[in-house]
């Protein structure tokens, strides 16, 4: 990178001038979609402020809470969380918003309500908080099927009616990924500026990788086509060369690493854990979106996962996504083992 035609730059495609772009593609739109991205960007912009001083302001360390999944909450959690849900009530914009952290969804009151609805996990990967490993926040955005009053089904819907996905990622720098349907683009936060810019347009993930992420911790558990696809990976019989294992165990990181480089990231079913571990409506899914929207694919074993019709809130699945001809080796071991 050229560091000193970087700092020369004038004309910087912030994440505001790139939505109101796309808006202006839209004649119809009257910006609300605009106004909530820019309350979720607010949101991303003080949690990262957060984690970034976490160490300074003390604020690791557990809050004395348990979260729905039974996890114990750390301050970090809790934080975000109420960020979040402030931010999304008070743009004006949502009607009902779900996040990892409570068990029942929030039903946004009538004086603030607009028409979409929230998917999210404030915090994900939050036992990496207490090393300094990267960590992330999870959307998805639905809209209300109806002008109805909201209901539990607004959000019950398939990933493929999610309208826009995306992620932010604390790392060495704060990056936001999003997809409104129409491609990927990656925006890095410039702590100068408090504004994220334009830095990777439209992500395209290789169509085939070198690396596979996996927990192999778990491999005395796993099914049969989840251990041969691995046992591919490490020892391939047609005469390529052995993958990559990269494993941080924080689906953000992971994800990115996938997206950016190739390859597959898994967390497949297990005997212990018949469904997996990750969530469907607020890591599954936004994860898929942006897959497919990157050129990928995303598999739960079964079937496409955009396709999985959620039955609760905070239900699991098994998933494999990533480049699109690794995860189709995957689909054909599925298919065989069901022959
Ligand atoms: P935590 O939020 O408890 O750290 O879980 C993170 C996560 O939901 C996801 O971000 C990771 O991909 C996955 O769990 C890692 O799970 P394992 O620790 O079982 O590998």
């Amino acid at each position: 990178m050229d560091h000193i035609a970087d700092a020369q730059r004038t004309d910087l495609m912030t994440i505001t001038r790139f939505v109101l772009n796309e808006q202006s593609k839209h004649p119809e739109s009257r910006g609300d979609f605009t106004i909530l991205l820019s309350h979720i960007v607010l949101g991303c912009k003080f949690v990262c402020s957060a984690v970034n001083k976490a160490g300074l302001a003390k604020l690791i360390g557990l809050a004395g809470e348990t979260n729905v999944q039974g996890e114990e909450q750390k301050k970090l959690d809790v934080l975000s969380n109420d960020v979040f849900i402030k931010a999304l009530k008070s743009s004006g914009r949502t009607c009902i918003l779900v996040s990892e952290e409570d068990e029942e969804a929030i039903f946004v009151e009538p004086s603030q309500r607009g028409k979409y609805c929230v998917v999210f996990d404030p915090l994900d990967g939050s036992s990496n908080i207490d090393c300094g490993v990267s960590i992330g926040t999870i959307f998805g955005i639905y809209m209300m099927k109806d002008n109805h009053e909201p209901i539990i089904e607004d959000v019950l819907q398939p990933g493929k009616n999610m309208l826009a996905a995306g992620y932010c990622m604390y790392g060495s720098s704060c990056t936001l990924v999003i997809s409104t349907g129409s491609g990927v683009n990656g925006f890095t936060l410039d702590p100068s500026l408090g504004e994220f810019i334009l830095t990777h347009p439209d992500i395209k993930i290789p169509k085939k990788g070198k690396i596979y992420s996996v927990n192999e911790g778990n491999a005395k558990n796993w099914d049969g086509p989840t251990a041969s696809y691995v046992e591919k990976c490490k020892f391939p019989k047609d005469g390529s060369s052995a993958k990559s294992l990269r494993y941080i165990g924080s689906m953000v990181a992971d994800v990115h690493r996938t997206l950016l480089y190739g390859g597959t990231f898994l967390y497949p079913a297990d005997k212990k854990s018949p469904s997996g571990k990750l969530r469907v409506l607020y890591e599954v899914f936004p994860m898929s979106f942006l897959m497919e929207q990157a050129g990928g694919q995303a598999f739960t074993g079964k079937e496409r996962a955009l396709d999985l019709i959620p039955t609760k809130l905070h239900e699991r699945s098994p998933i494999f996504l990533g480049s699109y001809d690794d995860i189709e080796e995957i689909k054909a071991l599925y298919a065989a083992e069901g022959k």
